[in-house]
């Protein structure tokens, strides 16, 4: 055969190819390395150098002429496939939004929404880590040592032990703190951060889940002493609940990891029989606080002479209930859609401390 009739044989079968696989055919039929223009490429090898100086640039015109035409066929082909598939994915951008099915926000997202808008007015930074923990970070670096009845009292879920990570046996977080001894160890001085996130204790009824949200708080600098915790936290709280009438009760109390410890009460008033935070008719405890414990800085790789710091806990969904005046845990998490109708927000209710952080 000439080389004009191969390549006219060869560029006419790539007209007639009705397909990618049928095109592709036709390309390992002459480009491949069994194919014709490539045993005429093999050729040249054999050639004087005179015949292969005339014979070289019509064998590599004619790959190259073929090649353009695959390239160009293949991108014709595309782009037809593409005409198709958007022609029969039409999708009507103009029906109106409440014949389809409308989401709201999870009143724990909001609120964990409201509490960064606030403490991000503080100065604080959001801080996350796993929800897979080792022994360690949940438990030993925050002064709970192998024996200390604090890990009775957690119920965790540990994963058995043939799941352990480098020789060290897995467990469900139980708290957020582990995230703020993360943040100590990788940053220095100052760190002010709250740790918002799912933690997990094998504890289930009507006032605990065994999948809950915590917020912890945490301060280290030089010089920092419980007045900082008082005032951040009082600013907090008013800020959240959007009320001036807030007070706060600090009670002695016990953490491994702060001493001294302090619970914190707010005072609430009665409205219609239920309890409205503000006001001074009784008090509620809604945080646990206190100073971080000199033995979990020095854990941290910290010098406890050189560095102090409070730190705080809460349940975001505790928060929310007492917010938004849910009573009962559970349907938070049951996924009933009249319960999210009625409490979920609109995706447009961004909390801000200009417009109040409420919705
Ligand atoms: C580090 C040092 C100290 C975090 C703290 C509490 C007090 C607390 C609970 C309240 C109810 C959690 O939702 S709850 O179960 N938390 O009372 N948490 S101080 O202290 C830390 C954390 C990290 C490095």
């Amino acid at each position: 055969m000439t080389l004009e009739a191969l390549q006219s044989e060869t560029l006419a079968a790539i007209a007639a190819a009705d397909s990618l696989d049928a095109l592709e055919a036709v390309r390992i039929s002459a480009l491949g390395k069994q194919g014709s223009i490539s045993a005429l490429l093999k050729t040249l090898g054999q050639m004087s150098p005179e015949e292969r100086q005339v014979q070289g640039p019509i064998i590599n015109g004619l790959r190259e002429a073929v090649t353009a035409d695959l390239a160009a066929r293949k991108a014709e082909m595309e782009s037809a496939a593409l005409d198709a598939k958007l022609a029969t994915e039409r999708l009507d951008m103009t029906l109106p939004a409440p014949e389809r099915p409308m989401g709201s926000i999870h009143p724990v997202s909001q609120v964990m929404d409201e509490l960064a808008e606030i403490f991000a007015d503080l100065g604080f930074a959001v801080a996350e880590g796993p929800e897979i923990e080792d022994d360690w970070h949940n438990f030993t670096a925050l002064n709970i040592p192998e024996t200390h009845p604090a890990r009775a009292m957690h119920d965790t879920f540990y994963f058995p032990n043939q799941m352990a990570v480098d020789g060290k046996a897995m467990l469900l977080r139980t708290h957020t703190s582990p995230v703020q001894i993360r943040t100590m160890m990788n940053q220095k001085p100052p760190i002010r951060i709250i740790a918002p996130g799912r933690v997990y204790r094998s504890d289930s009824d009507a006032t605990h889940t065994p999948m809950f949200h915590q917020i912890e708080g945490l301060v280290i600098d030089k010089g920092i002493h419980l007045g900082h915790l008082k005032w951040t936290l009082e600013t907090f709280l008013k800020a959240f609940f959007e009320r001036n009438d807030v007070v706060l009760r600090l009670r002695p109390s016990y953490f491994p990891f702060t001493e001294p410890s302090v619970e914190v009460d707010v005072g609430y008033s009665l409205v219609n029989g239920k309890r409205v935070i503000g006001g001074n008719e009784g008090w509620m405890e809604v945080l646990g606080s206190g100073m971080v414990h000199p033995r979990v800085i020095a854990n941290c790789g910290l010098d406890p002479q050189e560095y102090q710091g409070f730190a705080f806990g809460t349940g975001v969904d505790r928060l929310a209930m007492l917010k938004y005046g849910m009573d009962d845990l559970r349907a938070f998490f049951d996924g009933d859609l009249r319960w999210l109708k009625h409490y979920g927000f609109s995706a447009l209710d961004v909390p801000t401390l200009s417009a109040g952080v409420g919705a």
